[in-house]
């Protein structure tokens, strides 16, 4: 190779690099070996023209008039991937600016994947992420969903490509972005139920309560069915009993909420009495409009055992007396005999079958606990 010219020519806005060398082939008339021009011009926008000719600023050759036009517009325009074009001229213009296999491969590294956790109140999330890291040759990276989309619940693919031109295959990559349901479902149940209820046999006050069943509200659909312990319906035993309620959503989050259900307790008796010495206690039903008036409670303190009926007779004078009797149930009789003014009261209870008797001797009313 000779010399190499080189200068910035600020009309045609190229760079303009030139040479002179040995032409390799044949041509007419003067076999091999003969010097031509080789000429590059490295267009500012970009472009590039190669041209050959024996004397290119001479205009010899073929490629008279290509340096000088503006922008140049004479001479084979190269695609890419065609080699066998560039025998057709002697002049090659590389347009656009991209080297046919010149360049390095564009090569995408997709950040990894990512796993949140759902906004909340939402069945997905807005995730962010970063943009894919480049290397070699690449053009306008776009990744579909974009960062900054909303995501639902679940896995969702983002796929990365780099801009597809003549000439350089298009890169890709791809990451998971995952995002994971964990609220639980919210419930709300109903107020606390209280229930009158009603005596059984085992001298037991029990009610059948029904209660409304719970809203369920969740940041996702199919949320399951909702399941309450005890469930609406049951038979629920004198005091307080506490319900709650779960609902889970298709991730396995659970919800939950609970009331109470309360039959009988405070208020329920409206008379009692204790034993100052043995402890046994025994209650009465006082109220006319309660389901269960007159129903009476012995509970032997010794034993745990408990005797119970309805008095036939029940006869209050205020502030003064009670009395209570019950002779016709055929497992326990029953008589009751207080007086407030004197501040003492006995009561007897029979066990019809066993003959066993059992008797409250109080000699002191007003100490008397809250009735059980
Ligand atoms: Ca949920």
């Amino acid at each position: 190779m000779t010399d190499v010219y080189h200068m910035y020519d600020a009309g045609l806005q190229a760079n303009i690099v030139q040479w002179q060398g040995d032409h390799f082939g044949s041509q007419e008339g003067r076999g091999e070996g003969f010097p031509i021009d080789v000429q590059v011009l490295l267009f500012d926008n970009g472009n590039i023209l190669m041209q050959y000719a024996d004397d290119v600023e001479g205009g010899s050759g073929s490629t008279r008039g290509i340096q000088d036009a503006d922008p140049p517009t004479t001479g084979l325009l190269h695609s890419c991937n065609t080699p066998g074009s560039v025998f057709g001229g002697l002049a090659i213009l590389f347009q656009p600016p991209v080297p046919c296999g010149g360049g390095m491969p564009c090569v995408l590294t997709c950040p990894t994947d990512i796993t949140v956790s759902n906004d909340a109140n939402q069945c997905g999330a807005v995730v962010n992420y970063p943009p894919p890291t480049t290397s070699g040759d690449c053009g306008t990276i776009t990744c579909t969903p974009p960062s900054g989309s909303f995501f639902p619940v679940g896995t969702t693919m983002v796929n990365c490509t780099d801009v597809v031109v003549p000439g350089r295959s298009g890169a890709a990559c791809s990451f998971a972005v995952t995002v994971n349901d964990t609220q639980p479902p919210t419930l709300t149940c109903p107020a606390n139920v209280t229930a009158a209820g009603t005596a059984t046999d085992g001298c037991v006050i029990t009610a059948v309560v029904t209660y409304a069943a719970p809203t369920v509200s969740d940041n996702c659909p199919a949320v399951g069915a909702v399941t309450c312990v005890p469930p609406s319906g049951s038979t629920f035993n004198e005091g307080t009993t506490t319900v709650t309620c779960t609902a889970t959503d298709a991730a396995g989050n659970a919800g939950n909420c609970s009331f109470t259900v309360t039959v009988g307790g405070a208020g329920t008796f409206g008379a009692c009495v204790i034993d100052d010495f043995s402890g046994d206690s025994w209650s009465i039903v006082t109220d006319p409009t309660s389901p269960i008036y007159r129903y009476w409670r012995y509970r032997v303190a010794a034993t745990g055992e408990t005797f119970c009926g309805v008095a036939e007779s029940l006869a209050i004078r205020p502030g003064r007396s009670l009395t209570a009797a019950d002779t016709i149930d055929p497992r326990f009789h029953m008589n009751a005999n207080l007086n407030y003014g004197a501040n003492s009261g006995t009561v007897q209870v029979t066990d019809v079958l066993t003959g066993r008797q059992f008797r409250i001797r109080d000699r002191n009313l007003a100490n008397t606990p809250a009735c059980p």
